[in-house]
């Protein structure tokens, strides 16, 4: 079962409310199982809650509608997934260890990559606060890259994007793409 309901990709869709707020309240409800049940029966070791930064995270992921777009987060980062195209129960047996996550069980659960062949992609996560950076803005040279020497229409209007915490922005992780700190 998938939770997204993306939005019609062609010309400026109308937010869908109806899929947004099923989202948000999945990523809550997922949020609540793990804080109440999960964690303290040990059957999940890493809770970053995403409550309070879920709908934005919903909102902005229903309008990456094109295919080339791509985003980078970070440990909270599980409702902008949701909204790409996760499923519930990759979300959470990931935050498990458990088959069918993003590495079968080999991830720490709570940062993500995530191909998508049917739409936005999410970017290899790390655990490193500011790590998500320094590949948004590798991706977003590629996009540029594919434009303008390999002149490929496909990459015409995608974006990347980036998710971070406000302290994640001191590390130098960000730093070094400040312009004042170029030289
Ligand atoms: C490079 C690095 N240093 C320290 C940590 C430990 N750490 C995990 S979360 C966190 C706080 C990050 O705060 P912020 O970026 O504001 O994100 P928030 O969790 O508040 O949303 C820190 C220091 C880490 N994961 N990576």
């Amino acid at each position: 079962m998938s939770a997204s309901a993306k939005p019609a990709a062609a010309g400026q869709p109308a937010t869908d409310w109806r899929a947004a707020a099923r989202l948000v309240q999945c990523s809550r409800a997922m949020d609540a199982l793990e804080e109440r049940e999960l964690v303290p029966a040990k059957k999940i070791f890493y809770q970053f809650s995403a409550r309070g930064h879920d709908m934005a995270q919903v909102l902005l992921g229903l309008e990456l509608t094109h295919p080339k777009d791509a985003v980078c987060g970070y440990y909270r980062s599980r409702p902008m997934l949701l909204a790409l195209g996760v499923a519930l129960e990759d979300a959470l047996g990931s935050a498990m260890g458990r088959a069918g996550g993003y590495s079968d069980g080999r991830d720490i659960g709570v940062v993500f990559n995530y191909p998508n062949a049917n739409g936005a992609s999410a970017l290899p996560m790390c655990g490193g606060v500011g790590a998500q950076y320094t590949p948004t803005a590798g991706y977003a040279q590629a996009i540029e890259y594919c434009k303008t020497v390999l002149s490929d229409r496909a990459y015409d209007g995608a974006i990347s994007v980036v998710l971070g915490g406000d302290a994640s922005v001191a590390t130098n992780g960000f730093g070094p793409r400040l312009p004042w700190r170029r030289r």
